[in-house]
């Protein structure tokens, strides 16, 4: 976990770029919100309407070996050439694919994962002088131990190293979509824009009830690529980064198609550095039915939806427009413009499906029982986001060089308050357990009053410019540290990270 040294960090950066490094990316003192309608297309690019493409396909499943309820799988973080909008791209990969493979298992599974470095050495080191060639693993959204073999971070692999992580399940309730990806600080955000950005974790519902909807899983990144190869980040890159290809699963506008009458289930990820999205399904209404970690009491249809980096969604969509071709898109929001990243199609023999009144869900009840808690006698934490003389803080305090650590005592609650105090959007994520969000100041205010009312636990929330967001976060078993940062995968790279240690 050792970071740039600030020796290191002065020597690449040189003392004069630092005050730069800011306020040149529009995160000191410019305002963003006059980032928003700057560029028109998907953000340097022109793919912001591209023609519907080939079929829609899901990412593949990463094979399983089950005996009982051990579950074991190999995953190789590797390079490989993949076609990314009709060009031959060097990419870094799980097994290879792009999407990365999805791990599908159930609640109380043990899954050995026999992961496998095959970056080469050869890669070199990025402009932080962080070596490209280590990675590590995160299974964000599982509530596992974050200590040992299991979802620790602080772990890393050299190239040609192996290790196998152990992910005690028997604590991790069905229903819900996480997603794998590499945490070695430092070459999050780029190792994420190359290729690792992410294979979703799906744990399988508990209950009956949206089991008989066919499903799809939407990973969505962007990336710029030049000469054959993702783009190398740049300084203000760390700040501020949006691909001029936008993809849902590795592909540019793909057509999915849809029975007339059909209801589909579709699970939609954020996996990209830095891009938001604000997704309409046009003449179409989307009914949320599942936050970050859990399904909830009953859909609760909508017809905008923000995604900040990390965050995920679990929607029905039901066909129930003139048959035809509409358009999955993201409206304009932190930079990005209008795309259109999907195409649905209507086709084949009429069907009736219908949305479910209510979802028989376990944990919807207990955020509910959460929600009436008397929240007066627990211990409140307050956290500031910020930037320090061009780097990312928590508390003021640089991840690097002296780590704001939080000592949660294991068997309460908390209720924390995270306040951002720059004029950019921060994605907060802390590992190991959800939270409850009690309220939202600034911002969105659709998707405050979303967040802060229904009954889902969310490990991925964004923090408005100059807005704070105030949850109530169950710590209650699993000791050891692990971490707290933002998910703009940049940020968190320059520092904007703390320690959260479980005692
Ligand atoms: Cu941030």
């Amino acid at each position: 976990m050792s970071g740039v040294s600030r020796r290191e960090f002065l020597t690449l950066m040189g003392a004069g770029a630092l005050a730069g490094f800011v306020q040149s990316c529009g995160g000191g003192s410019t305002p963003a919100v006059s980032l928003s309608g700057m560029m028109m297309g998907g953000g340097g690019g022109g793919n912001s309407n591209p023609p519907p493409g080939a079929p829609f396909s899901d990412p593949p499943l990463l094979p399983l070996t089950r005996s009982g309820n051990l579950v074991e799988a190999t995953i190789t973080v590797q390079p490989a050439v993949i076609n990314i909008n009709g060009t031959q791209v060097n990419m870094l990969t799980y097994n290879g694919s792009y999407p990365n493979p999805t791990i599908r298992v159930k609640s109380g599974d043990l899954l050995r994962i026999n992961f496998v470095n095959n970056i080469p050495a050869s890669i070199g080191t990025n402009i932080l002088g962080k070596d490209m060639s280590i990675t590590n693993l995160h299974t964000h959204g599982w509530h596992v131990s974050p200590a040992g073999n299991a979802d620790n971070i602080f772990l890393h692999f050299n190239s040609g190293d192996s290790f196998l992580f152990e992910l005690d399940l028997s604590k991790q309730w069905g229903g819900m979509m996480g997603f794998y990806h590499p945490h070695y600080h430092g070459t999050v955000g780029e190792q994420f824009w190359r290729g690792l950005a992410g294979g979703a974790l799906i744990v399988e519902d508990d209950t009956p009830g949206l089991q008989n909807y066919e499903e799809h899983i939407m990973i969505l990144t962007d990336i710029s690529v030049a000469n054959g190869e993702p783009t190398a980040w740049s300084r203000q890159d760390y700040m501020r980064i949006l691909g001029d290809i936008v993809m849902v699963n590795g592909q540019v506008n793909p057509v999915l198609t849809i029975q007339p009458g059909q209801v589909q289930r579709w699970r939609i990820l954020n996996a990209s550095v830095y891009r938001y999205y604000r997704l309409t399904l046009e003449n179409h209404t989307m009914y949320l039915v599942g936050t970050d970690n859990n399904l909830l009491d009953r859909p609760v249809p909508l017809t905008e939806i923000i995604m900040s980096p990390g965050e995920r969604i679990d929607i029905l969509v039901k066909a129930d427009q003139t048959p035809g071709t509409y358009r999955l898109l993201s409206q304009p929001i932190n930079g990005g413009g209008t795309v259109t990243l999907l195409t649905v199609e209507y086709s084949g023999a009429q069907t009736n499906d219908y949305i479910p009144q209510s979802i028989n869900s376990e944990e919807a009840r207990w955020v509910q029982s959460l929600r009436q808690m008397d929240l007066s006698g627990l211990r409140r934490v307050r956290m500031t986001l910020n930037f320090v003389r061009g780097r990312g803080a928590i508390n003021r305090q640089v991840f690097d060089f002296n780590p704001y650590i939080l000592e949660s005592p294991v068997g309460t609650y908390e209720v924390w308050t995270v306040v951002n105090q720059t004029m950019m959007d921060h994605p907060w994520h802390h590992h190991t357990d959800g939270a409850v969000i009690l309220s939202i100041s600034g911002g969105n205010r659709a998707y405050a009053q979303l967040y802060s009312t229904i009954n889902g636990f969310k490990d991925t929330i964004n923090v408005p410019p100059m807005g704070s967001v105030t949850m109530l976060v169950p710590v209650l078993d699993f000791t050891g540290d692990t971490v707290f940062h933002c998910h703009i995968l940049g940020h968190e790279d320059i520092g904007m990270m703390g320690i959260w240690r479980r005692v």
